[in-house]
């Protein structure tokens, strides 16, 4: 079915940049974009369907690259505690933090764990979300990872959304080995990782390169052997210590290097040339009350590309909503509300290696867009969170949400 999408504007993100089209139409068939431009200069093409969007502003999809959607339980008394002074280490070191939700996770049977990753992704597409990225990593051992990875795959196939898994068994050392952290790593290469692989469950590979999880040599072993399977890595790199694993993830060409405020100029210059995208993550540097901000102006100055995401987790971030992301962006970080709208999709895309078929309004995308009933774009980024009138279309179809 053709269907011919006007009376809207488009923030297109054509050409790898924040771009408009004023009075703009979109023809779309088989699920992708056909054509777009100025509604003056619509092909004429045998058209099944004309949708008038009543002067929308259309946005790409938005695709939320950094979550950790699916886990058991929550950690609410962790934030009581911390809200009394007790620190994110000092609660990690007493067998709480990630240890807490891994617990919980294993706990879980793959209907529980679905259920209630369900309800929260549902939340987070209430702003428009057609992609999700969704990690492991509260399981630790194989079968754990395996069940949690399985949950994120199916709820791309139960909810109308895209999902892209990433395997982070390395976020924590588990359990059982405990003072062996060499051993685990040996344990996530030599079995969970090409397992997982191989029963298709994991489209990139991530691990958390910091003090209280794993050295910058640790990681580099994960990445030897993700590269061996042929997976593309990602890092969660510099968010509470500099141990220059965004430079250590632009050597392995990186999708993204993630969080990244105690990052240094070198690391973004290592970024850049590498096109590993720089994932913010303003929720957590809120929630934990962080004060170090990334460092905005060498990631301009360098032309890193800057993407924005929920990190929804537990135990720092749990945030249920990405245009929450996009006011955090612009307020806390200081992005402009264009840059911050780039960072939920152009960049978000090109952070899961999809940038040559999401994250843009171009001749040959998927034609995931929502129409949005605001003035200007930048009142995506101007409210704090609650829902926005708007219509979803994925796939060159409206969806109910
Ligand atoms: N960085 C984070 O902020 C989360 N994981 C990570 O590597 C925290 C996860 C948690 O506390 O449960
Ligand atoms: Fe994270």
């Amino acid at each position: 079915m053709r269907t011919l999408w006007q009376h809207c504007h488009a923030a297109t993100m054509a050409g790898g940049r924040y771009s408009v089209i004023e009075d703009a139409a979109i023809v779309t068939s088989a699920g992708l974009i056909e054509w777009i431009g100025p509604r003056d200069d619509v092909p004429p093409l045998a058209t099944d369907r004309i949708v008038d969007l009543g002067g929308a502003w259309v946005t790409p999809g938005l695709i939320d690259c950094h979550t950790h959607a699916v886990f058991g339980g929550n950690r609410s008394g962790e934030f009581e505690q911390r809200l009394q002074g007790v620190s994110y280490a000092e609660i990690a070191a007493q067998g709480g933090g990630i240890a807490s939700t891994v617990r919980a996770t294993r706990a879980a049977s793959e209907d529980e764990l679905f259920a209630s990753a369900r309800q929260r992704v549902q939340a987070l597409m209430r702003d428009g979300l057609t992609c999700i990225e969704i990690k492991s990593g509260y399981g630790l051992d194989l079968a754990s990872e395996r069940k949690m990875l399985r949950v994120a795959r199916r709820l791309g196939e139960e909810l109308p959304i895209s999902v892209r898994t990433t395997c982070l068994a390395a976020h924590a050392l588990a359990p059982e080995y405990a003072g062996r952290a060499d051993d685990y790593i040996s344990h996530i290469c030599d079995q969970m990782l090409p397992a997982l692989a191989a029963e298709g469950l994991v489209d990139a590979v991530d691990a958390f390169c910091e003090h209280l999880a794993f050295s910058p040599a640790q990681v580099e072993r994960v990445f030897i052997k993700a590269q061996e399977l042929g997976l593309p890595v990602k890092l969660h790199a510099e968010q509470l210590s500099s141990l220059h694993g965004s430079s250590l993830a632009a050597r392995y060409q990186a999708l993204s290097a993630d969080h990244l405020e105690f990052m240094t100029e070198e690391d973004a210059i290592a970024m850049a040339r590498a096109g590993t995208v720089a994932v913010l993550l303003p929720g957590a540097f809120y929630f934990l009350r962080e004060t170090q901000l990334p460092p905005m102006d060498a990631l301009r100055r360098h032309g890193v590309k800057i993407a924005l995401a929920s990190d929804l987790n537990p135990g720092t971030s749990p945030g249920l909503s990405l245009r929450l992301m996009l006011n955090m962006g612009c307020t806390l970080f200081r992005m402009t509300p264009e840059e911050a709208l780039a960072g939920v999709t152009l960049h978000a895309a090109t952070a899961l290696g999809m940038g040559d078929s999401h994250g843009s309004l171009e001749q040959g995308k998927v034609a995931d867009f929502i129409a949005w009933q605001i003035d200007r774009p930048a009142d995506l980024a101007y409210w704090l969170g609650g829902e926005l009138p708007k219509r979803v279309v994925r796939l060159g179809h409206e969806i109910s949400n």
